[in-house]
């Protein structure tokens, strides 16, 4: 019978931010509200995604984004149901997109308390050989008044949520509120995302290592001492074994319920690294610490950055606690 009841027992994710919701009285659900509508964006960008190849959405849309790269069709849609679905949903005050250069400000007669940060469509390049891509996103609180860009440099400690949506072998949304990760899965019979991954935590230490091992050359002192050590352990432990995808919601996916650590460092070229401060590395760091894991700058925690511009970049080191502690100590011993 207990199968039964676990087969019986649809825990929607709807269901879960609403019992999640009435742990906070007086809250009148307007996150429950914008939790939807992002929701609903990626049912539409996971239909689309699966779709591409036949719909010949794949191929370049001639423009290109803020970043240089060309932009696909896939990706102007994307960002287009997003934008919309969150102006709708009447519960946002500031949009930043990866795709967008400037900043959303919502027309009054529809602002709502949140800014959502988020990339549409991460990892676009892979779509055309159908490696999985996602959609990442972390959500603030307005501050009183006006809404300005303020409300969107904020440290992603302050952010009240964080997740992604994983358009792979399956549709997974992982989602964290600031009380553990939950993982859900889209029954495309139901066109519901069912939870079926409660409470996920990061193994403590892992046998993984990702990286683009292409930027060697150009990596500082500690990274290159860290990933040789991951290749030729001193310790006489295993060797770790190298996953990268190149995509960060399957690198980090992975991650999560795998254990290891994920790393974009700084290299030469790019003393930032590549990946986006507000909306790759703020809410992958959020979810890893929820997780029980770590995400660290090469300078600091991640989570204690506090952005200047709403396209920065930073250096990114998350995953296992323990092996991110041992990055931090090379780091610190180079200081
Ligand atoms: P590289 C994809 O373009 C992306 O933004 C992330 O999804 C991914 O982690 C990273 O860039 C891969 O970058 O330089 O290793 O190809």
């Amino acid at each position: 019978h207990a199968a039964d009841a676990k087969r019986t027992d649809l825990m929607t994710i709807t269901r879960f931010v609403l019992n999640e919701q009435s742990k906070h009285p007086g809250s009148r659900g307007d996150f429950t509200i914008l939790l939807n509508h992002i929701v609903l964006g990626c049912k539409f960008v996971c239909s689309a995604v699966n779709k591409a190849g036949l719909a010949k959405l794949i191929g370049l849309a001639g423009d290109t984004n803020v970043q240089g790269e060309e932009q696909k069709k896939l990706d102007v849609l994307s960002n287009e149901v997003f934008i919309k679905a969150l102006v709708s949903s009447g519960r946002t005050s500031i949009l930043v997109s990866e795709e967008d250069e400037e900043a959303t400000f919502v027309e009054p007669s529809k602002r709502g308390k949140y800014c959502v940060v988020f990339d549409p469509l991460d990892g676009s390049s892979n779509i055309d050989c159908g490696v999985s891509i996602g959609t990442i996103f972390g959500i603030y609180m307005v501050k009183d008044g006006e809404p300005t860009i303020n409300d969107v440099l904020q440290p992603g400690k302050n952010m009240l949520a964080a997740g992604y949506c994983m358009y792979g072998s399956s549709c997974m949304f992982v989602l964290s509120t600031g009380s553990g990760v939950n993982g859900f899965t889209l029954d495309p019979s139901l066109g519901e995302f069912i939870l079926t991954h409660p409470d996920i935590k990061i193994p403590r230490k892992g046998k993984i290592y990702s990286v683009n091992e292409g930027n060697a050359k150009n990596w500082d002192a500690p990274t290159a001492k860290y990933v040789e050590n991951c290749k030729f352990p001193k310790d006489g432990s295993p060797a770790k074994s190298l996953r990268y995808v190149g995509s960060m919601v399957a690198d980090v996916h992975r991650t999560l319920l795998y254990g290891g650590i994920f790393m974009y460092p700084a290299d030469k070229k790019s003393p930032n690294g590549k990946l986006r401060v507000l909306y790759e590395v703020f809410p992958m760091s959020f979810l890893m610490e929820q997780a029980g894991g770590q995400a660290f700058t090469g300078k600091q925690r991640a989570l204690d950055l506090v952005p200047t511009k709403i396209h920065e970049r930073s250096p990114i080191f998350l995953g296992s606690y323990d092996d991110v502690e041992e990055i931090k100590a090379l780091y610190a011993a180079k200081e």
